[in-house]
């Protein structure tokens, strides 16, 4: 195990930011205690994830202080929670997109001081970071970006604005054509209010660069899953899910280079044979509703019980990177067309009907070589907690074993989880 991984403490910056300085100091050791646990105590890592490593070191202190000299150089940092919101247009804008979804059980009791307790926990986890002063990134933030996916998060975005101004995106709940109409206008909207801040207009050659950037971002994650697929995997789930969690908040063209720098080491080490577990290894795939840093629960305990992870249909997962823009044109009208054309692929539970995303997992499914479905779903999520109906019903039409867990932040059922999932790892097995 590394013994030199430290997550780093900047007092100073946090008390410029107005965070809770006294509590928030306690954060930095219990993370990096947490992160030496669940990742440096795996064997064999691919050497090229000591940049992921190093960016978790940073979380609270590079990265913002990043954050903070692009703001003052006048460029747009904008935070988000859904992968809806167009982030080439923030790109365009040579602005910084920065995803604030919670996945931390630490800051809900500050939330359900004013939001009910039968919510979603990652909507309560964002909501209580923000007014207790324990998220720098929240701190740094110009404004955010919501949007009406799921009525925990709209509603939410009425009270967030008070303590940091919120934006909200109508995003359709079907896909026909007007759908797509209204859709393209939110889009323009969205471009506008970007160019509020910037002073000036995006140009067409901006965003065509945008686009670009953010096509091979995805693209770089498109090639890391497929080789993850290659049976022995030669990359875990946890590690896997690490680097989906920091591609919200990491600068895309580095990120993406780094990924590609991963995937080049990957290859050399599948021809060599040198994996993260033997072949034999039982391979699960995960479904279902995001899963935000630090939220690594479901991974830990698969991957603690003898399995290996090998795909997560998510939106940290393949829902961000499944889909690139169309760039057969550099015309901005054509450009934003395309653009809207991509967003309106990813299949949220918050469509209806939704049946695209039960074929996709499926075949994600396959494309994994994975042996069983769990399907996660965060405590109160209406949509996916619904959806699973169908998706159970689509796996037992393909004899694919298939489990759904619903869980929240908290540590108290980990056991029973845990008891689940080597009965269903066994399953799997005969
Ligand atoms: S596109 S999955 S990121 S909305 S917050 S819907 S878990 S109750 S996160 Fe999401 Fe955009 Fe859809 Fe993806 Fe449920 Fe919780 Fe709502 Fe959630």
């Amino acid at each position: 195990m590394a013994t030199t991984f430290e997550v780093k403490s900047d007092p100073q910056l946090w008390a410029d930011l107005k965070m809770d300085v006294e509590r928030f100091q306690k954060v930095p050791p219990v993370l990096t205690k947490l992160y030496q646990d669940i990742f440096l105590s795996q064997t064999n890592r691919p050497e090229e994830m000591a940049y992921f490593d190093r960016m978790i070191e940073n979380i609270y202190s590079g990265r913002i202080q990043e954050m903070i000299a692009a703001k003052e150089a006048g460029k747009p940092v904008i935070g988000t929670f859904c992968v809806y919101v167009p982030e080439e247009i923030i790109q365009a804008a040579d602005g910084l997109c920065i995803g604030l979804c919670g996945g931390s059980q630490a800051t809900i009791p500050d939330a359900e001081t004013v939001l009910p307790r039968n919510i979603c926990p990652m909507v309560k986890s964002a909501f209580g970071f923000k007014i207790s002063g324990m998220c720098p990134f929240f701190q740094a933030v110009d404004f955010v970006y919501g949007e009406t996916t799921c009525d925990a998060k709209k509603k939410t975005w009425e009270l967030l604005d008070k303590h940091v101004p919120t934006h909200v995106m109508e995003i359709p709940q079907l896909k026909r054509e007007r759908d797509k109409q209204l859709w393209l206008e939110e889009v323009k909207d969205f471009k506008k209010a970007v160019e509020k801040i910037i002073g000036n207009e995006i140009s067409a050659p901006e965003l065509r660069t945008a686009i670009d950037t953010l096509n091979a971002k995805r693209s770089a994650l498109q090639r890391l899953n497929d080789l993850r697929h290659h049976n022995p995997s030669p990359i875990s789930g946890r590690d896997m899910l690490l680097i989906q969690q920091i591609a919200f908040y990491d600068d895309p063209a580095r990120f993406t280079a780094q990924v590609n720098q991963l995937c080049d080491e990957l290859e050399i080490r599948c021809q060599n044979n040198n994996v993260i577990a033997p072949k034999e290894t039982p391979r699960i795939m995960i479904s279902g509703t995001p899963m935000a840093l630090p939220n690594w629960k479901l991974h830990n305990i698969i991957e603690n019980s003898g399995a290996v992870i090998v795909n997560e249909e998510s939106c940290i997962g393949t829902r961000y990177y499944k889909d690139t823009i169309d760039t057969a044109t550099a015309d901005m009208d054509e450009m934003l067309d395309k653009l809207t054309e991509r967003y309106m692929k990813i299949d949220c539970s918050c469509f209806t009907p939704n049946d695209d995303r039960i074929d996709q997992v499926i075949a994600e499914f396959k494309a994994s070589g994975a042996q069983g479905l769990i399907d996660y779903c965060l405590q109160f999520c209406h949509t996916y907690n619904i959806e699973a109906v169908k998706l159970r019903e689509a796996c037992e039409k393909e004899g694919i074993p298939f489990m759904a867990i619903e869980s929240d932040y908290s540590p108290e059922d980990v056991g029973q989880l845990q008891t689940r999932v080597e009965a269903f790892i066994e399953q799997i097995q005969d």
